[in-house]
């Protein structure tokens, strides 16, 4: 079965195209049909998820899979959360995002460094699915006071797993994937399917 992958995100792409091999479908990423990436007006990691998916699926004619996923920090009341993309404004960079989440954060002690990347996947089976099905991942872990590392995306440099030294930057491709919260979230997904 053919399945737009339903993200602009180069990092998600890459990340993908590692762990859905081995699951038997096919997946063409949303920019192969010219489909460019819907305006995320949802508050919730579930919202903005269906509504990326349904978006392509409708613009495709074929089922389609999407990832919302962000950072949530217990120090800024869950910030930057579903707005993580675009923490320091519309259309702004990993870098500057990062940035803005050291300076929000100088003043914070070790001891309260707690942070979480949460994902959620959802797969419409048509762009009208009443029963699109989701699965969900969380990684525990804290922000350090610096990047660190050059692998992965987003905001990698500045957070190490809970229980680990190294930042998710500097972990091998293939550790971040069983751990992440994109592994998991792709992993409930896949035991949620073949229930179905
Ligand atoms: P699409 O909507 O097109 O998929 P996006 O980058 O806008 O791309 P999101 O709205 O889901 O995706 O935003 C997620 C942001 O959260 C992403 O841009 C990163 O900054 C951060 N993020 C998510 N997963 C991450 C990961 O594994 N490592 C580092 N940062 C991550």
């Amino acid at each position: 079965m053919r399945i737009v992958l339903a993200t602009g995100n180069a990092g998600k792409i890459r990340e993908f195209s590692d762990m859905l091999g081995p699951l038997g479908f096919e997946f063409v990423p949303q920019s192969e049909f010219g489909i460019e990436p819907p305006e995320e007006t949802g508050d919730t990691f579930e919202d903005n998820a269906i509504l990326k998916a349904r978006y392509a699926s409708a613009r495709s004619g074929l089922p389609a899979m999407a990832d919302d996923s962000g950072l949530e920090v217990d120090a800024l009341g869950g910030a930057p959360g579903v707005r993580s993309a675009r923490y320091a404004g519309e259309g702004s960079g990993d870098l500057a995002n990062i940035e803005k989440l050291l300076e929000a954060m100088t003043l914070v002690p070790d001891a309260s460094r707690s942070a979480r990347f949460r994902c959620v996947i959802a797969l419409a089976r048509t762009a009208d699915d009443p029963s699109p099905v989701f699965g969900r991942g969380v990684w525990e872990g804290v922000i350090l006071r610096a990047p660190r590392g050059h692998g992965g995306f987003g905001y990698d440099p500045v957070f190490a797993p809970r229980g680990e030294t190294r930042s998710v930057a500097e972990l091998p491709a293939a550790e971040k994937h069983t751990q992440s919260h994109r592994g998991s979230a792709l992993r409930d997904l896949h035991a949620r399917l073949r229930r179905i």
